[in-house]
């Protein structure tokens, strides 16, 4: 019977009927999609990480499947999560490939596509976010569906979110339509994102620093950055835990076996050189998908490069949605149905030989509203980094204290470090300025801190890469590449009082600006001074 099911849901989405009119006896599955916000790939029990435990993500892939190499487009919350909903990448979103935006009203996203045929669409926590998801026939658009935020809880930490998303997903199932038709559930979890309360980790986890084995070097090895990663990791078990909470009332309604899981991240950890760039610690996300039903033998470990454009083609063809009739965007992304149906482990489709990241402006603070634009490829494990503007600060500006980093024990270390003349070398990886090209060798350098771009033994490999990422870019009309690419810089933020952030900190217009990005702490700005006695 099993095998009849996983055949027949695989029929290609042109042959399939709507999804509306599958009420009876219906195999269209629902799908329950977990996102964390800003945790990496590697700090997943599946993933070989020791001192993390995400038991409930490690049993998903183990009874799914488990994808090595899973990269978003854009290391930051609101161009990934654009990414997800639309299927592009982030700079075929207009104002959508930045962060704190307009979210653009021409593209449409995967969830309504859901919601027009038949689907049930709601979510807990984090949504689409930070920006403004515009307005619809006079509402707000709800780009992730309706809201379920009712229930609150008491969070193990201050800095965990009340929100008890379990109950809330309990409300949305209770619901009256959403036993009748298939749906779709979006889980954003606002966990491992900042700030943490200080050493809970250890005091809540139980955890101790010695159960790191190797600081990535880009950090110094202190004290205060283990306790950092512990209190992250504190949060990252916290997440894991309610998707725990999730699939056991599935189980209880007796839905499990056709419900789709995935569970994934947005980008990579809120540390110096992590979140925001374009290393393996800021794209490269966990992803384990579990689909009683509709994945062919279970357990499979997959090394094929994702992209996150891929989502919204999975999704569209898992709920018989042909992308062409869905008023969508066309999508660069490609089904993973083919890998959940296939038998093999490792790299199973051949055609997935490389996956495309870059960012464009993330938070605020560089001169003239400027983001730090970049591209990259990764290919043969080999990730080809392109600078765009090697002349900016790729972390932002010291005057407006490098807000593109989170405020945190481990950026303040490094800060102070290279303030105190004790080492700056952490300092230059985070903070300082960049060559207009890298090129990292993932296998042997998997913390991407030697650039091997310029050798002469990777030249070879520096050109194919570079080549083949500007075809690409140029296919997908990339304004940095076909024309106007500072546009980027001009879209306006969705909150208006962060334009011209930088002159009005310079000219004096803004006095105290720490007080105005609560992201980071104050001594993060080379203007802050204490005031004295204090
Ligand atoms: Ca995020």
């Amino acid at each position: 019977m099993i095998k009849t099911l996983t055949v027949s849901a695989f029929i290609p989405g042109h042959l399939l009927m709507y999804a509306q009119k599958d009420t009876n006896n219906r195999q269209t599955p629902n799908i329950l999609f977990c996102i964390a916000d800003d945790a990496s790939f590697h700090h997943f029990g599946a993933a070989g990480c020791t001192w993390v435990e995400t038991p409930v993500f490690d049993k998903v892939a183990s009874e799914g499947l488990f994808f090595n190499n899973c990269y978003t487009s854009n290391a930051k919350s609101a161009p990934s999560r654009a990414s997800i909903l639309t299927g592009r990448y982030s700079w075929q979103l207009k104002d959508g490939g930045n962060h704190i935006t307009n979210f653009p009203a021409e593209f449409k996203v995967f969830t309504e596509a859901l919601s027009d045929n038949g689907y049930i669409v709601g979510y807990t926590g984090k949504g689409w976010a930070p920006g403004n998801p515009g307005m619809v026939g006079g509402q707000r658009r709800l780009l992730t569906g309706k809201p379920y935020n009712k229930r609150n809880t008491n969070p193990p930490t201050a800095s965990i979110s009340k929100e008890d998303y379990a109950a809330n997903f309990i409300d949305f199932l209770d619901g009256s339509e959403a036993g009748e038709k298939p749906w779709f559930f979006w889980f954003g979890a606002r966990e491992p994102h900042r700030p943490y309360e200080y050493g809970s980790g250890i005091a809540e986890g139980g955890k101790r620093k010695e159960m790191i084995g190797e600081v990535p070097p880009f950090w110094p090895d202190a004290e205060e950055v283990r306790t950092d990663m512990l209190d992250y990791a504190f949060e990252i078990e916290y997440f894991d835990k309610q998707i725990g909470k999730m699939i056991g009332e599935l189980e209880r309604r007796g839905i499990l076996d056709n419900t789709i899981i995935i569970i994934t991240s947005d980008n990579g950890m809120p540390f110096p050189r992590a979140k925001a760039n374009n290393y393996e610690y800021s794209h490269h996300l966990p992803l384990a998908v579990m689909w009683k039903n509709g994945i062919n033998r279970p357990g499979r470990k997959i090394n094929d490069l994702v992209n996150f454009v891929d989502f919204a083609p999975t999704i569209l063809e898992v709920a018989g949605i042909p992308w062409r009739l869905s008023g969508m965007h066309p999508s660069p992304g490609k089904s993973l149905v083919n890998i959940f149906k296939s038998p093999l482990d490792g790299h199973v489709d051949p055609a997935r030989t490389y996956t495309l990241l870059g960012r464009e402006r993330d938070d605020i603070g560089r001169p003239g509203n400027q983001g730090y634009p970049i591209r990259a490829i990764i290919s043969d494990d080999f990730l080809y980094i392109k600078n765009l503007k090697p002349h900016l600060m790729p972390a932002g500006n010291p005057e407006t204290g490098y807000l593109d980093i989170d405020g945190s024990p481990t950026k303040t270390l490094i800060l102070e470090m290279m303030r105190g003349g004790v080492d700056s070398s952490y300092y230059e990886l985070s903070m300082g300025l960049r060559s207009a090209e890298e090129l990292y060798n993932l296998r042997e350098d998997p913390f991407c801190v030697e650039n091997l771009a310029g050798e002469e033994e990777y030249a070879a490999k520096q050109k194919e890469l570079r080549k083949l990422l500007f075809l690409q870019l140029r296919e997908q009309k990339d304004p940095r590449v076909t024309g106007d690419g500072d546009v980027f810089d001009r879209y306006p933020y969705s909150d208006p009082s962060f334009w011209n952030f930088y002159e009005d900190v310079m000219d004096g217009t803004i006095r105290e600006p720490w007080k105005l990005t609560p992201w980071v702490n104050p001594t993060d700005y080379e203007t802050y001074k204490k005031e004295e006695g204090k």
